[in-house]
């Protein structure tokens, strides 16, 4: 199947979609007449061999809307039979819109990536009649300026030029969804998706998320949303006010508890970081509460400081829960590009940083970057910041990611396919 058609599918509703849904309970009963008619009639629907049973029922009921609706009142009777099946359309149908609900975020998060990079694509695409040397030479080009990081540039490039031969393809417009293809490839490399997406949870007690990275980034304003996200999925959670040095810190994460309905722990500004982190952890316990986030300083024009504090901060964390920090969280401003690299350099000689939160996406044209910090630091992005709103944090997908990053195409794609 196509990469572009495998994307659209898990991602895009077609545009009768909504339509589709007010229908249903008026159409159900029609849809069981509509899916035998399906598997009689298979063979009508050419070309389409690897379209689901699911897909075809639904062109079936579109071609079947605009003619007459006869069969309508003739399956009646045969509603009745199939509640299970309903209960489980009816959870597939909210996976789809949970599914949807990302893909769209990530689209409009990463409007302004897409904007520069599918104009770029399209031009070159545009100007290669066939895929040659200079076409990847200006593809590298394109790739480079998004910010995806030359070392891994230069890899996806040699593994496109592989891909192209062994396909023979001729068409540069089938070029980008190889390229498509090929960035989720890149992003997980030898892992598996779910070994390095969503974050690591305590499964019997308390889980200590602690978030690193230097002043401005997004540390206070993450843990806010993300406070927010697992309060909303019914956790208890607490946060420490671990940012004692930067003016106004304290009170700036308290305002997100307040905001968010959360407890925050927190002692006078100058104090010792780890001493927070500690009374945190105590009131955490004696609350019972599921998650503690802890927010830190960011002091990174003096490294041996830096690396001192944060070493004894999770030495207290790892003494107080056996196997805690379940995350140490390193955030970077995904709009200062390259920059965020050495960060990331740098605050992995301090801490054993085990996830990024790119923070910002939405402010960039260069959302390359989530390539480059994965692919040559080795280490995963957990979640992303497409936004300023107290909801606008998602849990990282390379899926939805290339969706984002390709939506126009991939939307596209959907509306050749169904002409
Ligand atoms: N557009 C956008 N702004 C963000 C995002 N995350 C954080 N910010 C903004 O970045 C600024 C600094 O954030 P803050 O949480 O104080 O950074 P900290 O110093 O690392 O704690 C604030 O104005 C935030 O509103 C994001 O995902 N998108
Ligand atoms: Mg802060």
């Amino acid at each position: 199947m196509s990469f572009f058609k495998k994307l659209k599918d898990k991602f895009v509703k077609g545009p009768d979609a909504e339509e589709e849904k007010n229908d249903q309970h008026q159409e159900e009963a029609s849809e069981d007449v509509v899916e035998e008619d399906v598997t009689e009639e298979d063979g009508s629907l050419d070309g389409e061999t690897e379209v689901d049973e699911e897909e075809k029922v639904s062109e079936v009921i579109d071609d079947f809307d605009d003619e007459e609706q006869t069969s309508e009142e003739a399956s009646e009777e045969e509603i009745e039979e199939d509640t299970t099946e309903d209960e489980e359309e009816s959870v597939k149908a909210e996976e789809e819109e949970d599914r949807t609900s990302i893909a769209a975020k990530f689209k409009m998060g990463l409007a302004k990536t897409r904007n520069s990079f599918s104009s770029k694509i399209n031009d070159l695409v545009a100007r290669y009649r066939t895929v040659d040397e200079d076409f990847f030479e200006e593809l590298e080009e394109v790739l480079i300026s998004a910010d995806v990081g030359v070392t891994t540039v230069m890899e996806m490039i040699e593994e496109l030029e592989m891909e192209v031969k062994r396909r023979n393809v001729q068409d540069t417009q089938k070029v980008k969804e190889i390229i498509s293809e090929k960035l989720v490839e890149i992003y997980y490399g030898d892992d598996e998706a779910e070994e390095i997406e969503g974050l690591n949870e305590n499964p019997d007690g308390l889980t200590i998320y602690l978030f690193v990275g230097v002043n401005g980034v997004g540390k206070t304003t993450t843990i806010g949303k993300l406070a927010h996200r697992l309060k909303s999925e019914g956790k208890n959670v607490t946060l420490a006010a671990g940012d004692t040095f930067r003016a106004g810190a304290i009170e700036q994460l308290e305002e997100w508890g307040n905001r968010v309905g959360v407890n925050v722990t927190k002692h006078n500004e100058g104090s010792d970081p780890a001493a927070v982190i500690y009374d945190g952890i105590q009131s955490a316990k004696s609350k019972k509460a599921d998650v503690l986030i802890c927010d830190t300083a960011g002091r990174l024009q003096n490294k041996v400081n830096l690396m001192n504090e944060l070493t004894k901060v999770k030495r207290v964390i790892e003494r107080e829960v056996p196997g805690a920090p379940h995350e140490v969280l390193l955030v970077l401003d995904a709009t200062t590009g390259q920059n965020a690299m050495s960060q990331a350099k740098t605050f992995s000689e301090a801490t054993d940083v085990s996830g990024i939160v790119l923070s910002k996406l939405d402010g960039t044209a260069k959302g390359g970057i989530v390539l480059a910090i994965r692919n040559e630091l080795d280490i995963p992005v957990k979640l992303v910041g497409l936004g300023e709103k107290v909801t606008d944090l998602e849990t990282f997908d390379a899926h939805a990611f290339v969706y984002g990053l390709f939506a126009d195409m991939i939307d596209e794609y959907e509306e050749e396919e169904t002409v």
